[in-house]
């Protein structure tokens, strides 16, 4: 019998079951395989019940012969270890041309040095970001696709049908680029996924702390907010936590221990950041805020000895106060899409990715947790200008600074006066301040470096690239350390 399979899909958690479910309501025949052998018939006599054309396989050997060649074959395992393991035990059963597909969240470098090595076996490798949860997988992920260009076109119909759409139809799955692109792009979005979710928090608190609101006040506000610039999964799903009532009619998110977890995504996307040397501040900020979260206990003993302003002091309009506070989480939210954007930029020079920019920022339009109306926007500033050097300086995100820059400056600074912490949107107003000045203080740093360890240092009146040594004290010698190894 002629095989049907279209794709075999490895790993039935929720999002690989979600996944096949979406895939065949596209039209694709589908093979489901798992380590644990016994959960390919639970699927298939629960939720693919009455499906014919999905298929379970009961051994890899089964799963490979259900396949139209070339063969594609996604795992949707656990990050890791469990990613080499699977690769080791399909490539016996596969020939020149097959492609292995990688959806769980690897981190890049794996999925560089898998492509590498799947390559130089002749087969193809694509590690791809999916994005969305457990209900994007079921509706409509963001996929978000790199590794070796050839599997592309094999792949491309099928993940474009079973992606999310913009609201203008367009698929939220495009091409990312070679090797470790897919998964780069897609751990850049979990680290501004990172700072969407504490400028909200930090909105909230200040709401909470500074103005004294209570959970259905502030429900009232994120529900106005949706219906603006910052409509978005991200607030809109605020706005429903802020409404939900526990058994005792008391809202659930006040009951919630507010220590905060992670995977680790965000803390890839800082050290990549560090790797790169590029200022990406307010993820950074957004994963200390987690790790500063996480010190519950000090923090409560902290709070018996530490005194600060006591809050709930605000005076003034606090109707006035909540829309300085949404301009100012616009404008935080500017500066960190602007850092994310420069982080791809770099690691794209770093590693030889060619990336289309716009059409990341159509891939996260829809389908992904920080799908938002906002994204259609830098999609636009990419369009009118695919060279843009820094997002900051295109003329619509420009004009939005220019008239929220009041209202953020406000609200940090009185976040500082109450002392309600406050460490993204601060870290973007600081960053944007350092972006916009023509000169820094760091005349004084390579002064002190040249002081201490003879670094040199360049002159603001002779051309870049000659080095200057300056005996500082009288004593020692003039000689620089570029001329010794101390
Ligand atoms: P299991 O059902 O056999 O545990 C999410 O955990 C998915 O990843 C599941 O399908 C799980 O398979 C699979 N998985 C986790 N660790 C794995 C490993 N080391 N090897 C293979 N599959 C693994």
């Amino acid at each position: 019998m002629e095989p049907t399979g279209d794709l075999a899909l490895i790993g039935l958690a929720v999002m690989g079951q979600n996944l096949i479910l979406n895939m065949n309501d596209k039209g694709y025949t589908v093979v489901a395989y798992n380590r644990t052998v016994s959960k390919v018939d639970e699927f298939l006599n629960d939720a693919a019940k009455g499906r014919k054309t999905i298929l379970g396989a009961h051994s890899i050997e089964e799963m490979v012969r259900m396949l139209k060649k070339p063969r594609k074959i996604m795992l949707m395992v656990k990050a890791g270890k469990a990613v080499d393991d699977f690769i080791e035990l399909l490539l016996p059963h596969l020939e020149s041309g097959d492609c292995i597909i990688d959806g769980g969240n690897s981190h890049f470098p794996d999925t560089i040095r898998r492509t590498k090595y799947l390559e130089s076996k002749g087969f193809l490798y694509i590690g791809t970001g999916v994005s969305g949860g457990e209900e994007g997988a079921r509706r409509g992920p963001s996929i978000m696709p790199g590794g070796s260009p050839k599997a592309w076109p094999l792949v491309k119909d099928i993940f474009q049908a079973t992606s999310a759409k913009t609201p203008d139809g367009a698929p939220c799955c495009e091409w990312v680029g070679e090797n470790g692109a897919g998964h780069y792009v897609k751990m850049t979005h979990n680290g501004i996924e990172y700072g969407d979710m504490q400028l909200i928090c930090e909105a909230y608190q200040l709401m909470k702390e500074g103005l004294g609101m209570t959970a259905g006040q502030m429900h009232t506000v994120f529900s106005e907010w949706n219906k603006g610039e910052l409509d978005s999964y991200l607030i809109e799903i605020t706005r429903d936590i802020l409404a939900f009532k526990d058994a005792d009619g008391q809202p659930l998110v006040e009951k919630i221990l507010d220590t905060a977890g992670q995977k680790g995504t965000g803390k890839w996307t800082s050290v990549s950041s560090l790797d790169l040397g590029m200022p990406v501040t307010l993820i950074a900020e957004a994963v200390y805020a987690r790790c500063v979260s996480a010190m519950k206990e000090e923090r409560v003993n902290a709070s018996k000895i530490l005194k600060g302003p006591k809050a709930k002091e605000f005076k003034g309009s606090k109707t006035e106060f909540v829309e300085d506070i949404r301009q100012a989480l616009l404008a935080s939210k500017i500066v960190s899409y602007a850092q994310g954007f420069m982080l791809m930029r770099e690691a794209a020079r770093e590693y030889g990715w060619k990336l289309n920019y716009g059409a990341i920022a159509l891939m996260w339009r829809g389908g992904c947790i920080i799908r938002s109306a906002f994204l259609g926007k830098i999609k636009e500033a990419f369009d009118t200008n695919p060279d843009l050097s820094n997002l900051l300086l295109d003329k619509y995100f420009e004009s939005v600074i220019g008239t929220c820059q009041a209202s953020w400056r406000k609200v940090v600074m009185t976040a500082v006066e109450l002392g309600v912490p406050v460490p993204v949107f601060s870290t973007a107003l600081a960053f944007f301040d350092s972006y916009r000045s023509a000169r820094l203080p760091a005349n004084l740093l390579q002064a002190q470096r040249d002081y201490f360890g003879a670094h040199t240092y360049e002159r603001v009146d002779k051309p870049r690239g000659q080095f200057f040594h300056t005996n500082w004290t009288g004593t020692g010698g003039s000689v620089s350390s570029s001329t010794y190894t101390a």
